[in-house]
């Protein structure tokens, strides 16, 4: 485990980097790779984001120029955010064994590299970049600041989460003062939700199955319906913070099939409750708040067994 100034010096001594991002791209992990990659190449280094086939169009512009289509035998491998190899993007699967360098603030975390930079205080793992800037010598400019407060707010559900910190806001004040456009990311991030979203939460509710006195909630959706609705991976962003939002409930468990057949669990929980504890029953894990896990059986079991969980919590 490095400190702050050891993973500066790390990334002074090295040179042409390529940034890994996690499966399922979120805000965090891909502005994370965003900034870390315009910071190296402030730095004087070489520096590319290995494209992640999962990138989606609200993220897109972010990584433009940034990408590299494959990985060489001579790069230098970073990972932002990645909290186990599982998360891993599939098409990565070659670099196992070769990534050199793990950035990240999962408490959790399942350590796969020679070395690592991890703050599980950080509310983003973009937080600790920003903390590297002043030891390497770099200032904010525009395109950094609107990478670092892009995986800020998301991470942070624009500073409302628990994860919240002072830290975090110091960094948010810091993407402001370098011309972030803040109220624009804002806007794209938060307050714009396409119709096949608003019809799948519409559905979410029609279709939830609550426990305890309406205390914990299941959201089970098939693969079939998010067809049928033509929801995207943008659409899906986040979704299982929905289920959360409903008044009473502590623990909202969202589950979706993957394309392979699995069942992911995203489990929501209010303060005062662990996410992470029920997860780790099922292999997974995460924060107190936020925590996945991930089901080789049908939907319906998995539904019935996270249900069971959820009893049990509550
Ligand atoms: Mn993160």
């Amino acid at each position: 485990m490095m400190t702050i100034s050891e993973c500066a010096a790390w990334l002074k001594k090295h040179d042409n980097y390529l940034i890994l991002t996690h499966v399922r791209p979120d805000g965090d992990t891909l502005g994370s790779a965003a900034l870390l990659c315009r910071m190296l190449r402030a730095l004087g280094k070489a520096a590319h984001i290995l494209k992640n086939p999962e990138l989606t169009p609200k993220y897109a512009p972010l990584h433009q120029g940034l990408t590299a289509d494959t990985a060489q035998e001579d790069h230098t491998l970073v990972a932002v955010d990645i909290a186990a190899l599982e998360l891993l993007p599939p098409a990565f699967s070659q670099l196992l064994g070769r990534i050199q360098l793990r950035i990240d603030h999962h408490a959790a975390a399942t350590p796969f590299t020679p070395c690592s930079l991890v703050d599980p205080t950080a509310g983003a793992c973009a937080e600790i970049l920003y903390d590297l800037m002043a030891p390497l010598g770099l200032t904010l400019d525009k395109p950094m600041a609107d990478a670092l407060y892009t995986a800020l707010s998301t991470d942070t559900g624009c500073f409302r989460y628990a994860n919240t910190t002072a830290h975090s806001f110091l960094t948010a004040a810091a993407c402001a003062q370098a011309g972030a456009d803040l109220a624009g990311i804002n806007l794209a991030m938060f307050d714009t939700n396409s119709l096949a979203k608003l019809r799948i939460q519409s559905w979410m509710i029609a279709n939830a199955r609550f426990c305890r006195e309406g205390r914990g909630v299941v959201c089970a959706i098939p693969l079939a319906v998010e067809k049928e609705m033509a929801v995207t991976q943008d659409d899906m962003d986040n979704i299982s913070g929905y289920p959360r939002t409903i008044e009473g409930v502590c623990l909202a468990a969202t589950l979706r099939q993957l394309p392979d057949g699995r069942v992911k669990l995203s489990l929501r929980a209010l303060p005062g409750y662990d996410a992470a504890a029920v997860c780790a029953k099922f292999g997974g894990g995460g924060h107190k708040g936020a925590a996945g896990a991930t089901f080789a059986t049908s939907l319906a079991e998995a539904a019935e067994k996270v249900m069971a969980a959820l009893e049990e919590a509550l």
